[in-house]
């Protein structure tokens, strides 16, 4: 077989977001999120765990671009804290700021591109008690928050996104519940997700005639929905439903400057139609320079009743809803595959024909280049008692996730680089401290960071280029 090589420019990095590892929730000025609020919900987070201290970041951010430079990164995807640059989104805070300007400086210094994500979940919690992404009025704060981080930032940060996972953000927030703020409200989700697409595409246009040198773009979570038996009408009506209100939802809006007529029919009744004013689609429909495909599993489903239904599994024991708003007669399929250690299945391959889609069907038509800015796994670490930390089932996934998109890329896909998520073990959302997904392993007592096998294997393809390196290119634990 050819060596599998990645070409020169292909941008291999890692990712965090702001309230995952940063800590100080309350240090030099900011305020809470929804995410502290929704910590402090009995049963919301497990252990309540909360991202007071989380990896402290804040106090170690020097120490840990220095690590992103042991291991070769050429990119950090890291996101900004609204609560912390715009406290109670008012005045900006130029402590706030000050902390970002140094890390973007620290990884100039050290040749990491900044990968700049304005909203990964933390809205400030005065915005929420207005009505959060639900209210039209927060899509328009999100841009004075946007163009205060571009003033300070904007000189520096070439790469900007908007949105983290606006599907996470709307659904998991305010139709499951499982995320803050906590709501179970199908009408607010759809809501929030139309608010949601309209600030990045304000933000878009905001930052593009800031300066169109930018590259600007938001990040996706995708998931691909197969039929359990494809010749089967209610298992494809299945997939139709379950694709529809989790990608196409925001592809459609983004890329094509409309709603699936399919989805608007399924969620008819709901308030969607009455939320999107004249002209809102044209704002969303903004063209955007990348595409940021966020992957961990994919899906089989049936329209059928196929034996017991598991249900999604929370965290604790508090009573979740559907993140889908409007589906009916829809059941998922047990896959005979291994599962990470969030219960989710491992499936390289829905990777590589995921990236196809999006390609041919949105990022190609577009001329939007198509990055993958997260993929990984959890799995519980097993440190040896020298402090190593043997993950080989991560090197394995890591391995098949870049060979799936190696094989894209082969097959004609231009993918233009890869984050793995996350650089660090850091607070898994409800599932707190409790999943790891680090390359590198976070001692929460010591705060102490250790490198894992599959830290040194993934600095051994980023420095070879290839995942058919010599094995010797970086030793396992030598450095
Ligand atoms: C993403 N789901 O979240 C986020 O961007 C990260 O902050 C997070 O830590 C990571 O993936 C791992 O979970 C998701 O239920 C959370 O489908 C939940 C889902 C998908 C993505």
């Amino acid at each position: 077989m050819a060596e599998r090589r990645f070409d020169d420019r292909f941008l291999f990095g890692a990712a965090t977001a702001a309230f995952q590892i940063e800590g100080a929730n309350h240090t030099d000025g900011r305020t809470d999120s929804i995410w502290d609020v929704f910590c402090r919900v009995e049963g919301a987070v497990i252990n309540g765990d909360d991202g007071s201290v989380a990896c402290d970041h804040y106090h170690r951010h020097d120490d840990d671009v220095a690590l992103m430079a042991s291991l070769g990164l050429q990119s950090y995807r890291f996101s900004t804290s609204w609560a912390r640059v715009q406290p109670d989104a008012r005045a900006a805070n130029p402590k706030g700021l000050d902390f970002y300007s140094r890390l973007v400086d620290e990884l100039l210094e050290r040749d990491i591109l900044p990968w700049l994500t304005l909203y990964h979940w933390d809205l400030p919690q005065t915005l929420q008690d207005d009505g959060g992404w639900a209210n039209r009025d927060t899509a328009y704060r999100f841009v004075d928050y946007a163009r205060l981080v571009h003033d300070r930032l904007g000189d520096r940060v070439r790469v900007w996104t908007t949105l983290n996972e606006p599907w996470c953000s709307a659904f998991l927030g305010y139709a499951a519940g499982v995320h803050a703020p906590g709501l179970q409200d199908a009408g607010q989700s759809l809501a929030a997700a139309h608010h949601l697409m309209l600030g990045h595409g304000l933000v878009v246009q905001q930052l593009r005639a800031a300066d169109e040198e930018l590259r600007l773009g938001l990040t996706v979570n995708l998931t691909p929905f197969r039929p359990a038996d494809p010749r089967d009408p209610a298992d494809l009506e299945a997939v139709r439903q379950l694709d529809g209100q989790a990608n196409r939802i925001f592809l459609d809006p983004i890329f094509r400057g409309r709603y699936p007529d399919d989805v608007l029919a399924d969620v008819a009744g709901l308030g969607l139609e009455d939320v999107i004013h004249d002209g809102d689609l044209e704002i969303i429909s903004t063209p955007i320079d990348v595409l940021g495909v966020n992957y961990y599993q994919d899906a089989v489903v049936s329209g059928s009743p196929t034996g017991p239904v598991t249900a999604t599994e929370a965290p604790t024991d508090r009573v979740t809803g559907s993140p889908f708003p409007a589906v009916r007669d829809v059941y998922p399929v047990e896959q005979d595959v291994p599962r990470t250690d969030m219960g989710w299945v491992i499936s390289p391959d829905g990777l590589r024909q995921l990236l196809h889609r999006i390609h041919d069907e949105y990022a190609a038509p577009a001329g939007t280049d198509l990055y993958v800015t997260e993929n990984g796994v959890a799995f519980a670490d097993r440190v040896a008692p020298d402090g190593s930390v043997d993950d080989g089932d991560r090197v394995a996934y890591l391995r098949s996730h870049l060979g799936a998109v190696h094989r894209a890329i082969a097959e004609g896909v231009p993918v233009k680089g890869y984050f793995y998520w996350s650089l660090m073990d850091n607070f898994e959302w409800a599932w707190g401290y409790a999943k790891r997904f680090g390359i590198v392993a976070v001692d929460y007592e010591t705060q102490r960071r250790t490198v894992k096998a599959s830290g040194w294997e993934y600095a051994n393809i980023i420095a070879a280029r290839s995942l058919d390196h010599a094995e010797t290119a970086v030793e396992v634990g030598q450095r």
